[in-house]
């Protein structure tokens, strides 16, 4: 099986969903979680800091760090694999985005059907009212607060906090009626997220898989796409 043939196999009623990772931003200048020098956690170790504990702990630090991300994100522009997932849409019957970035480049790109499986960094949610608002702010007042006062959070998933159940069962939901399933640019280690591929697979659809190297689901996919994503994923849509 090859990409020509994925490509020929997509009609008006194929139903597309996608599982992206930090891999297909990377082209973009965002950092990935695990990668090599570029590598967003170098220096800093995702347990000390994307973490409920680290925050209660340090809210200062842990904001420092989001600030800074933030600043790294704000000049980044979406590439031509995210805009070959919207054109995808012109030619698919529908197509669902999974997301574990929170970069926010999907929505940029103009993705309509999106899911920010971990949240956006984007977001603030106030720790006494509960308002989520979007603030693009760039630097941010450390720490920020709410109208009413209350500390804001980074409105994204830390590690041992639950998806957002409604998130939760539309990915799922997506992940077990669709005919096709990508998973570009994820290192497949992060869970119940990489699990979106496993269930996919047993639902009987063809998996594709577009990274550098092979990762944690590597194993469940059906055809694996070597490259970066900017210049594999338009093959998709065209020679
Ligand atoms: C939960 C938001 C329970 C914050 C993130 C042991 C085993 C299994 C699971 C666990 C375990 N111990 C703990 C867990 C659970 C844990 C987990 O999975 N840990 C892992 C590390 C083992 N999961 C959780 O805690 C989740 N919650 O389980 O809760 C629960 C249930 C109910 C109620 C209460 C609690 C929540 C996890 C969410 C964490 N938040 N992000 C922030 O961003 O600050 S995760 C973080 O990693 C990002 O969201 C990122 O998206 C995600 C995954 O990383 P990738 O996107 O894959 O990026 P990575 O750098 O790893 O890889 C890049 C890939 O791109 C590579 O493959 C590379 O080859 C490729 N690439 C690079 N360049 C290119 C490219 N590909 C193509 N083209 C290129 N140019
Ligand atoms: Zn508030």
């Amino acid at each position: 099986m090859e990409l020509k043939n994925i490509r020929e196999s997509i009609t008006y009623k194929t139903r597309v969903t996608v599982l992206s990772g930090a891999g297909i931003s990377a082209p973009s200048g965002v950092p990935t979680f695990r990668g090599g020098a570029d590598s967003l956690w170098e220096n800093m170790r995702p347990e000390e800091l994307a973490t409920p504990q680290a925050f209660s702990a340090d809210p200062e630090k842990v904001w420092r760090w989001y600030d800074w991300r933030r600043g790294l994100l704000e000049p980044c522009k979406p590439n031509a694999a995210h805009y070959a997932l919207v054109e995808l849409e012109n030619i698919a019957g529908n197509v669902t985005i999974i997301t574990q970035n929170v970069d926010g480049l999907h929505q940029l790109a103009g993705s309509t059907n999106l899911m920010e499986f971990h949240g956006s960094i984007w977001v603030t949610r106030c720790l006494k009212c509960n308002e989520e608002k979007i603030n693009r702010t760039v630097p941010l007042p450390i720490i920020p607060e709410c109208e009413c006062g209350g500390m804001l959070r980074p409105g994204v998933v830390w590690f041992g906090e639950g998806i957002n159940p409604g998130i939760m069962q539309a990915s799922i939901e997506a992940s077990s009626n669709c005919d096709l399933f990508l998973v570009i640019g994820t290192s497949g280690l992060v869970h119940p997220a990489a699990g979106m591929a496993h269930i996919a697979k047993d639902s009987g659809a063809t998996v594709v898989e577009f990274n550098l190297e092979p990762g944690g689901v590597s194993s469940h996919t059906d055809l694996f796409v070597t490259g970066s994503a900017d210049l594999t994923v338009p093959q998709l849509i065209s020679e």
